[in-house]
């Protein structure tokens, strides 16, 4: 009888579960032998997964550039850009500030931070929250090779734009142009499905090396905060996003939260919500039938600007903080806490660990004491990696949300459980 092949998303939970259980044995065991932490955790484990998330990184700015490029110029007017610009915007900055609402109250409620009582001396100066005038100002390239060489996503996006605008604008020229867009971005997915071929082994050494090397003492007197943060990571994730998406399309968000298992799995594994970009666009329009027209636009600029999990992070820190400290905020410092985290994650990309300096200034902005960071950055990977895995479910939802409202999304895809093996 033909064995059943494994999907490619059991086979990523495959490696991922591999990978925990080796990590938590060597942890338990030899972790901390010299070799061990040399030639297998160091050695082996670091070079498979920076390999896998590198090669990922790789495909970003050829696939943001070339897919935008299209999905730009195929919009039929320059107008519709800037409705579908307006909904993307608008709806991640209520997505961002609805979760950190959230995350604020549970954290109010259930006081984390309580009976831990620190006094703080230490000055730590942070980086200043961007003025909006100065994120607007910094999403223009000056030289937009550069702004690819830095992998500056929002300066790429807004290059990307305007070449898809002029590309429509200059008949044969540009129509050549575009069939050879057309050709690269066929190559460019296909180098996507042949990477992701090899995900379960990235993931596998990703997982095997953080576990080996995770203290579990750290997260014992974390522990309300780390459950916190996680529990409202997964309400958001699994409730108010299916329903958002319910309420706003009608379209069944069960298929949606099964399509999203291998984006939301990269995202976890990678921590990395730019990393993410190529698995998150294919979900988007290979599976959930979103036209390339507007994926193109929404995922990158989601991946950018729409940090949903890391608002929630921020919130219940800021609160856990405060407690610990014994600072009684007020109302306007919680509006500042909401504004100031929803603005934050506009200008910064989504990388490993971006949450936390975002932090920084957020705990400036209301004068709490910046270095409260050093009491949650011990358990702040998982919780990285669960709001990655977030932050890049809130970007196809959005992105499936104005596919539908504009039209370019195809419900026969969306219905077809068989377009969800496409990788497999
Ligand atoms: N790792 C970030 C991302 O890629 C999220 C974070 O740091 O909070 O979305």
């Amino acid at each position: 009888m033909a064995s059943k092949k494994l999907s490619l998303t059991s086979k990523i939970v495959i490696g991922m579960v591999a990978g925990i259980v080796l990590g938590l044995i060597l942890q338990l065991t030899i972790a901390e032998q010299p070799w061990v932490q040399t030639f297998i955790i160091g050695g082996v484990f670091t070079v498979v997964g920076e390999i896998f998330i590198s090669s990922l990184m790789m495909l970003v700015v050829p696939l943001v550039f070339v897919s935008l490029v299209l999905g730009t110029s195929a919009l039929s007017d320059p107008a519709k850009l800037g409705r579908l610009g307006g909904k993307a915007i608008g709806l991640y900055l209520f997505t961002t500030a609805v979760a950190i609402t959230i995350a604020i109250a549970a954290a109010l409620i259930v006081r984390p931070g309580d009976g831990m009582n620190l006094t703080s001396d230490a000055s730590f100066d942070a980086a200043e929250a961007p003025s909006f005038g100065q994120v607007l100002v910094d999403m223009v390239p000056r030289n937009p090779i550069n702004a690819m060489a830095e992998g500056n996503m929002l300066q790429i996006i807004v290059f990307a734009l305007l070449f898809g605008i002029a590309l429509t604008l200059v008949g044969k020229p540009g129509e050549r142009l575009k069939g050879f867009f057309e050709d690269f971005n066929v190559v460019i997915m296909k180098l996507v499905m042949l990477l992701m071929a090899v995900a379960p082994y990235g993931v596998f050494a990703l997982m095997a090396r953080l576990f080996a090397d995770m203290g579990f003492a750290t997260i014992g007197n974390l522990l309300k905060y780390f459950l916190l943060v996680f529990g409202v990571l997964i309400i958001h994730g699994l409730v108010t996003y299916p329903a958002m998406l319910k309420v706003l399309t009608g379209l069944n968000p069960l298929i949606f939260m099964r399509k999203m298992r291998n984006a939301q799995l990269f995202g976890f594994s990678t921590a990395s919500s730019n990393a993410t970009i190529p698995v998150t666009m294919e979900t988007a329009t290979g599976k959930l039938g979103v036209n390339n027209a507007v994926s193109s636009f929404t995922v990158p600029l989601g991946a950018t600007i729409n940090m949903d999990g890391t608002a929630i992070m921020q919130g219940v820190a800021t609160v856990f903080i405060a407690q610990v400290y014994g600072v009684d905020l007020t109302l306007v410092d919680y509006l500042m806490v909401i504004a100031t985290a929803t603005l934050a994650s506009v200008g910064t990309a989504g990388v490993p660990g971006v949450g936390l300096i975002m932090l920084a200034m957020v705990l400036q902005q209301v004068g709490l004491p910046v270095e409260g960071i050093a009491l949650i950055i011990g358990v702040d990977r998982l919780l990285d990696m669960t709001r990655t895995a977030v932050n890049i479910t809130g970007d196809c939802m959005v992105t499936t949300v104005i596919g539908k409202s504009e039209g370019q999304l195809d419900e026969n895809v969306y219905n077809d459980p068989k377009a969800d093996t496409k990788l497999a």
